[in-house]
């Protein structure tokens, strides 16, 4: 995320219609993940900070990174509501209609991934592996490390890769709410139409951010 963003948080729109990733991913999952689940992280987090005045004006990046700032008594809280959030924007954000037609002719994170990986392909297959053995609540990444090279990692719950000095490119987000209600829980069904929804140019976007400061 490059936008500056803090206390109170707010909960951005989705870039598209809840039912415009159909049939792929339905309205009603939308909805619920976006206008529930989200929600109440950024309601959540909100109500954690309320009451500490000197840290409202931390971005999101800087309240994950930072921990050791805050009052012991509410990083955990912190970690997983501003996670939460972090993670859930990332997600949504890097999704598309599948009817759009982004330009990928050139796209500079496919060619890249295709560099290290062999291929798309092979890209893919370590993805959805990485993404089936999430066990539990959590999150599949493509990151890249300081040094610009791919990563492909997992993280539970909703932590996020920034702790670990990765920076996120594309998310993957498989906590069962993401699919439940129509792939009910077959998780490989739910990663395969994921794949026909990727928004590569917005992930392309978030290779370039990679030398940030927060
Ligand atoms: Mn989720």
């Amino acid at each position: 995320m490059n936008v500056p963003y803090h206390y109170p948080f707010v909960n951005p729109p989705l870039p598209y219609a809840y039912d415009a990733l159909e049939p792929y991913i339905d309205r009603k999952t939308m909805e619920l993940h976006h206008d529930r689940h989200l929600q109440a992280y950024v309601n959540h987090l909100n109500d954690v900070l309320k009451d500490y005045p000197e840290y409202q004006n931390f971005s999101l990046e800087q309240l994950l990174l930072y921990p050791e700032l805050l009052p012991s008594t509410i990083q955990t809280a912190v970690r997983n509501n501003a996670g939460g959030i972090y993670n859930h924007i990332c997600y949504f954000s890097t999704l598309k209609p599948p009817a759009s037609s982004a330009d990928t002719e050139n796209n500079s994170l496919l060619s890249r991934l295709a560099m290290q990986y062999g291929n798309i392909d092979s890209f893919l297959l370590a993805f959805t592996n990485a993404a089936l053995s999430v066990f539990g609540s959590g999150y599949a990444w493509l990151t890249q490390d300081a040094g610009g090279l791919f990563k492909i990692i997992t993280t539970a719950n909703q932590d996020t890769p920034l702790t670990a000095g990765l920076y996120p490119v594309l998310p993957l987000d498989v906590w069962e709410h993401a699919y439940y209600l129509k792939h009910y829980n077959n998780r490989s069904a739910y990663i395969m139409d994921w794949m026909q929804l990727i928004n590569w140019d917005a992930a392309a976007e978030n290779i370039s951010l990679q030398h940030r400061q927060y």
